[in-house]
């Protein structure tokens, strides 16, 4: 039986390893606790809540992130909570706002920040004395009902001390993904922190511009048993910031010796550097684009030059043409208005043409709190859910700001998926459908937006009618074709809960 379960909720199409529960596992277990881990979905809930009662655990941690998937760690912490068991939030969303989770009755404890020493501290005092006010980096209610947020924990200094355990995930094959002709790729995470100070980001506030990275020893060895035990053929660095230092990480990646994937700064795509990047196999990289326009860059203080996204872009299509660049932009910045969304948005349209292997895709500003760009969010009149439920109500992909209307998000996020994610083409008969599309995003045409509502009218039909829907299934490829060369198709698919 375990002494603890720790659960991290996702949504339904996001499979990505739980990194967070996977280490605070390891400090448990290294203090000789049992553990369990659960990564689940909606449909996980009641299993999860199930075999909370029958094994009656010490306490039960829930990872959050703000959004869809807190909704789900709502509900399990409520039931757990009802039967009595200790509850302990932990992870970024926690870790933002420890104070307006405490006011929820249902939330026993917060760990702020990294978890492992904290969570083992916190189970020490839970069998002994339970004198909450020692454990840095918790955050608990008093005998008056108020909420107290012990003094934050130092950093964790050397990462080697815990690993990720892999080994309690009952299987790892949901997390495998395709990475150009590599079908075993799997992410995993070197570091933690990045020294720069995205005023939109939740780094300044969490990792407070930090860096720190397991040492080459134990990143050769995880990978290696990665490859030994499960058949990993590619890496996925999932790192924030991949290349502090730009030398040592070239090493080791040639080292490892393995296709691999992560995540660049522009600045760093200089030919040689692209070249070396193709000579190693990268297959893929993400690059945080944000915007075209200098002016929104500065607001939010992205240390980069406007030219500098091009100029890298037509680099990789250059040196490397068959890496995949995703880049990813935030339209709704607070500095950004029509004329500097105009900019990002024929940068987004030249950047596919100059490469046919870049994705870019957009994502509607959402503010958190404790980030740089919070105050100002707040004094234009932006409102924060007044509870948690109020946070799980977010739609992540549409914005939740005044100065952006919900329509618009809806439309402009979905165009430039079809157009600059999906890349599709069509079939000349849907060639006046896609030309409606591009005039619409050039321009800034994004009112009234009906061939969204019928297509999705019409779609919702052709799933629901045998015959419409066995039509598609037969035909429908030679309607609309996908850029083929996705690595997103994995993690879209549907998942059943792995519990
Ligand atoms: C991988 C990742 C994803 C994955 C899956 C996330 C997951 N498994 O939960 C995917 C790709 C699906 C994803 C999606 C999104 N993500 Co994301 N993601 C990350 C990323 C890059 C890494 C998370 C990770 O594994 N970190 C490594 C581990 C070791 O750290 P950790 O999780 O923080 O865990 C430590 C502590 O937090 C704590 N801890 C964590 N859980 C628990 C639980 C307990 C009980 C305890 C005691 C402690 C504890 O201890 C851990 C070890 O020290 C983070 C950035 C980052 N570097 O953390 C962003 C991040 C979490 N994502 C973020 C965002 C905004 C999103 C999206 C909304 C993006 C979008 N616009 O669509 C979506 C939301 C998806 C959804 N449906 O809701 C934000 C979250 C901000 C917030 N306020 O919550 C982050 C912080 C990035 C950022 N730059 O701001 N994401
Ligand atoms: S580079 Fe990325 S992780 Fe670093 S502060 Fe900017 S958005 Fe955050």
């Amino acid at each position: 039986m375990p002494d603890v379960i720790l659960v991290n909720f996702r949504s339904e199409r996001d499979m990505y390893p739980p990194f967070g529960i996977m280490y605070v596992a390891d400090a448990l277990i290294q203090q000789g606790h049992t553990v369990e881990l659960w990564h689940e979905n909606d449909e996980g809930v009641d299993a999860f809540v199930q075999r909370v009662e029958e094994t009656r655990p010490l306490w039960v941690g829930i990872s959050t992130i703000t959004g869809p998937q807190l909704g789900y760690a709502i509900e399990a912490t409520r039931r757990v909570h009802a039967m009595g068991i200790t509850t302990v939030w932990g992870g970024v969303h926690a870790t933002i706002m420890p104070e307006e989770v405490l006011k929820e009755e249902y939330v026993d404890f917060v760990i702020v920040n990294e978890g492992e020493l904290t969570a083992q501290e916190f189970t020490h005092e839970l069998q002994n004395g339970k004198n909450w006010g020692k454990v840095m980096g918790l955050a608990w209610t008093n005998e008056q009902g108020k909420a107290v947020i012990n003094p934050e924990r130092p950093f964790i200094q050397n990462l080697d001390d815990f690993s990720p355990r892999w080994d309690l995930l009952p299987t790892l094959e949901p997390y495998m993904l395709q990475s150009g002709p590599y079908d075993r790729a799997l992410p995993v995470y070197i570091s933690r922190g990045c020294p720069f100070r995205c005023a939109f980001c939740y780094n300044e506030v969490v990792m407070k511009r930090t860096w720190r990275q397991h040492s080459n020893e134990f990143i050769i060895n995880q990978i290696e048993w990665l490859r030994i035990n499960h058949g990993v053929n590619a890496v996925d660095y999932a790192d924030d910031y991949l290349f502090g230092r730009p030398r040592p990480m070239k090493r080791l990646v040639e080292e490892v010796g393995m296709p691999w994937s992560g995540q660049v700064r522009v600045q760093l795509l200089k030919p040689e550097f692209v070249q070396w990047m193709n000579e190693t196999d990268c297959q893929w990289v993400n690059i945080g684009a944000e915007s075209g326009s200098q002016k929104v860059l500065d607001s939010i203080t992205k240390d980069q030059k406007d030219w500098q996204i091009e100029w890298g872009v037509a680099n990789l299509a250059k040196y490397a043409p068959h890496i995949e660049a995703n880049l990813s932009f935030i339209f709704g910045l607070p500095a950004e208005d029509k004329t500097e969304r105009q900019i990002t948005i024929d940068l987004i349209d030249r950047l596919c043409q100059i490469n046919p292997n870049a994705r870019c895709s957009i994502c509607i500003y959402m503010p958190y709190p404790g980030t740089p760009l919070w105050p100002d969010a707040l004094e234009r009149g932006y409102i924060p859910p007044p509870n948690q439920d109020g946070w799980a109500e977010f739609d992540l992909n549409r914005g939740n700001t005044p100065w952006i209307s919900e329509a618009e998000a809806n439309a402009m996020s979905e165009i430039s998926d079809i157009l600059y994610v999906g890349r599709s083409r069509g079939h000349w008969l849907l060639s006046p459908y896609y030309s409606l599309l591009r005039w619409r995003w050039l321009n800034q045409k994004f009112d009234y937006y009906v061939e969204g509502k019928l297509k999705k009218a019409g779609s919702d039909l052709v799933e629901n009618v045998g015959p419409l829907r066995s039509l598609r299934d037969r035909y429908g490829h030679k309607l609309v074709q996908y850029n083929a060369n996705t690595h997103k198709s994995k993690i879209e698919a549907h998942m059943p809960p792995l519990g």
